[in-house]
């Protein structure tokens, strides 16, 4: 027996479980479709560093009891090069300040409050497809334990993420991608290490980028460049320390609980809606994490979508959702080039390139020495206001 509902939403990370929140809070019925299991989606390190608008967006939506107790408030943060650290004031430049707090600490906040609501969240189905995507009623079909389901909906949103199925349910002749992937990763660690500073360190050194960052006052998150397939094998913990020694500076050396490598990528997807199919967070768009704001636009995009949809529910007014692409797309791009820029200051792209060098130097250099040049930085870090 198929089931109806108004939103069908792929995907239970950010986007999906915070669209989820807002339509129920505007009296919407939704139905969430997440392929992985409760303990997967909880236990997944990604994200750290939320704007102080996606703070503020958790917190109007009744999400921010934990979030406002056991997150790391930031007022700045460090720029480290050539055997200097230069502070940034974020909260002087731009009155506002960014948060530390885990995604995944997020996500276990929004399942249980999904939870609490009793309105359906799948985990683990299987095989997710899409249908009639460009007709008024499209319809979601998937598996679970063997057992076929369909679900007819008014509207899908796809907040699947980089490899969910939405962004291919798009007729290629619809969609258009622009994409530029970097010639290095992230090694990242997760290790019970107090933090080297209680602001984030972005340091550019000649063996290549690092970031100092945290997860609480004994949990720290470090990040070193590395070569875009780098085998795990290669880096002992020993080696990782003494190329974080090398790079920040100093370090705190602890027990270390996770490793990882993450590739770097820009990639956006235009449109980012057809039909009555609508692609938030990552399904849209990737930026290299450099800028910390993946999980923010995903918050921004979610922002856009739930106001829209109230809209057309309420009274059928699909303004704000033909606007919808256009609205995200703006904030999409200017976080895109910022993403860029942060990471092309910072990494070490070539061999030795003198002329690489000196340009990313100057341009470190002319942060510290311009207060105009350091309140750009801080306003794209913090976070651009909302246009709606
Ligand atoms: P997600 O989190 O990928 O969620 C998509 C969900 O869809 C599910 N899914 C499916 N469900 C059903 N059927 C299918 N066929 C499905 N296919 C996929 C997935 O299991 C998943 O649960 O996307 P969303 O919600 O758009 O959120 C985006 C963020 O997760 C992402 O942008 C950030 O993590 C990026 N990012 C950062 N963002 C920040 O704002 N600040 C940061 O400090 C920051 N640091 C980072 C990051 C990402 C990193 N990695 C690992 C990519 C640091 C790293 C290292
Ligand atoms: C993180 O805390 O994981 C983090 C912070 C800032 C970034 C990227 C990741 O730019």
């Amino acid at each position: 027996m198929p089931v109806r509902t108004q939103v069908g939403i792929i995907g239970a990370g950010p986007a999906g479980l915070l669209l989820a929140h807002l339509l129920h809070r505007a009296g919407i019925d939704s139905v969430v479709l997440e392929d992985r299991s409760r303990p997967h989606i909880e236990g997944r390190i990604r994200a750290g560093l939320l704007e102080q608008g996606s703070v503020d967006t958790l917190v109007e939506a009744g999400l921010g009891a934990r979030l406002l107790r056991e997150g790391l408030a930031h007022d700045g943060l460090e720029l480290r090069f050539e055997g200097q650290s230069h502070r940034i004031d974020l909260l002087g430049l731009t009155g506002r300040r960014i948060t530390i707090y885990g995604q995944q600490e997020a996500v276990k906040d929004m399942v249980a409050a999904r939870l609490e609501t009793g309105r359906p969240l799948h985990f683990e189905v299987e095989e997710v497809a899409l249908h009639d995507i460009a007709t008024d009623h499209p319809r979601l079909t998937w598996t679970k334990d063997g057992t076929a389901h369909e679900l007819h909906c008014d509207v899908i949103a796809g907040c699947d993420g980089f490899h969910g199925p939405s962004r291919e349910a798009m007729p290629p002749e619809v969609l258009r991608v622009y994409e530029r992937v970097y010639p290095f990763a992230w090694l990242g660690i997760l290790a019970e290490a107090p933090p080297i500073s209680h602001e984030l360190i972005y340091a550019r050194h000649a063996d290549g980028f690092a970031l100092a960052t945290m997860r609480s006052k004994i949990l720290s998150r470090l990040y070193l460049q590395c070569a875009p397939e780098e085998d795990l094998a290669l880096w002992p913990d020993a080696r990782i320390w003494e190329a974080l020694q090398t790079r920040l500076g100093v370090v705190n050396t602890g027990k270390i609980i996770r490793k990882g490598v993450t590739g770097m990528r820009s990639f956006v997807a235009e449109p980012m809606r057809h039909g009555r199919l609508f692609l938030t967070g990552d399904a849209a768009h990737i930026v290299p994490p450099t800028g910390a704001k993946g999980m923010n636009l995903a918050v921004a995009d979610v922002r856009v979508l739930a106001a829209a949809l109230a809209a057309f529910f309420r009274t059928g007014d699909t303004a704000l959702m033909d606007r919808y692409s256009e609205i995200c797309l703006k904030r999409v791009w200017k976080v895109q080039r910022f993403s860029w820029w942060m990471t092309s200051m910072l990494h070490r792209y070539s061999g030795d390139d003198p002329f690489e060098h000196r340009v990313q130097v100057a341009e470190l250099d002319t942060l510290v020495h311009s207060e105009a040049a350091r309140t750009a930085l801080a306003e794209q870090y913090v976070g651009l206001p909302y246009d709606i």
